[in-house]
């Protein structure tokens, strides 16, 4: 549907997701661009700077795991840096009041669950996170925020159980996603009636999927994202913008605008 106004669609939007009783929040790198968490794509994304395969690949790390571990290792301290901003805080209020609503993140940054833990909500991250390793031998998990000495592989972080290198435990391209995760948030969005979709480009999958089994299963679909992306043809309200300014508005209570 096409809105006169902007205040209509965010009045259309606001409406729904009040009146929704599953809802299902779905969201990608741009909602902790104002945190100052580098996004992926687009300008001064992470993969302008870096190639993919020559970090987030298992070939990658079979290569040369220390050079995969110096960059998640920055990046975790960039990250533990940030704080969660007015987006997350509102998504967090959000799921805390509501049993109904399922927050499904492709982020590793832990943004979500940070700003959650002060409300009390969980969250389903698609892509595992920045704050945990994961054993190359035994599959043993285990958190992780410690800083990183990659000056040798004898350096690198090892299993506790069977000694073995330790990797990042996110997700990389070509690896499947935990099926548990996957199947709870396909489970949300099926039967969401709304799905909110905020600051992803819905380019990679099987996580962009989420959006588009809620919209076939008859879900209203929202998206607040600063730039075009394949859902926007398909979405009911598009809102263009910064989530930090746009999502509180649409999930905080208060009169509508
Ligand atoms: C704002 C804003 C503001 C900015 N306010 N908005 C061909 C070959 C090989 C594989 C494939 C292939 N074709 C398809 C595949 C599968 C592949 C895939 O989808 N590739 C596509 C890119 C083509 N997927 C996989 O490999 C997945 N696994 C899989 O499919 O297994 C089965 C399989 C096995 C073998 C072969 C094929 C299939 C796994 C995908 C794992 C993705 N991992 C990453 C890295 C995680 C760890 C890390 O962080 O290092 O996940 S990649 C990266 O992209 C990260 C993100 O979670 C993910 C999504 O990105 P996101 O969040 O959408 O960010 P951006 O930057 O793209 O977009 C930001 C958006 O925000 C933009 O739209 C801005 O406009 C907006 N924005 N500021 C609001 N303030
Ligand atoms: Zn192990």
């Amino acid at each position: 549907m096409r809105h006169a106004t902007v205040e209509d669609a965010i009045d259309h939007a606001r409406r729904a997701l009040a009146a929704a009783e599953r809802v299902v929040v779905f969201t990608g790198a741009g909602v902790s661009a104002e945190s100052g968490v580098p996004t992926f794509r687009g300008a001064g994304g992470l993969w302008k700077t870096f190639r993919a395969e020559d970090l987030a690949t298992p070939e990658a790390f079979a290569r040369d795991p220390r050079l995969v571990w110096e960059w998640y290792g920055g990046r975790r301290a960039l990250v533990a840096a940030c704080a969660p901003n007015a987006a997350h805080r509102a998504i967090a209020r959000f799921a805390a009041t509501r049993p109904g609503v399922a927050v499904i993140t492709q982020n590793v940054d832990g943004l979500h669950q940070r700003a959650a833990h002060d409300a009390g909500a969980s969250v389903l991250a698609l892509h595992g996170t920045l704050f945990g390793a994961r054993c190359t031998r035994c599959g043993r998990r285990t958190p992780h925020d410690l800083p990183v000495d990659a000056t040798s592989l004898d350096t690198l972080p090892h299993c506790d159980a069977c000694g073995a290198l330790l990797r990042p435990d996110v997700v990389w391209f070509g690896e499947t996603l935990d099926p548990h995760v996957l199947d709870a948030a396909f489970d949300a969005a099926r039967s969401a009636e709304v799905c909110l979709v905020v600051g992803t480009s819905a380019l990679v999958q099987p996580a962009a999927s989420v959006a588009t089994l809620a919209a076939r299963a008859g879900a209203m679909l929202v998206e607040v994202n600063a730039e075009a992306t394949p859902l926007s043809d398909s979405a009911d309200v598009v809102l263009r913008g910064r989530a930090g300014e746009i999502v509180p508005v649409l999930l905080d209570k208060g009169d509508p605008v």
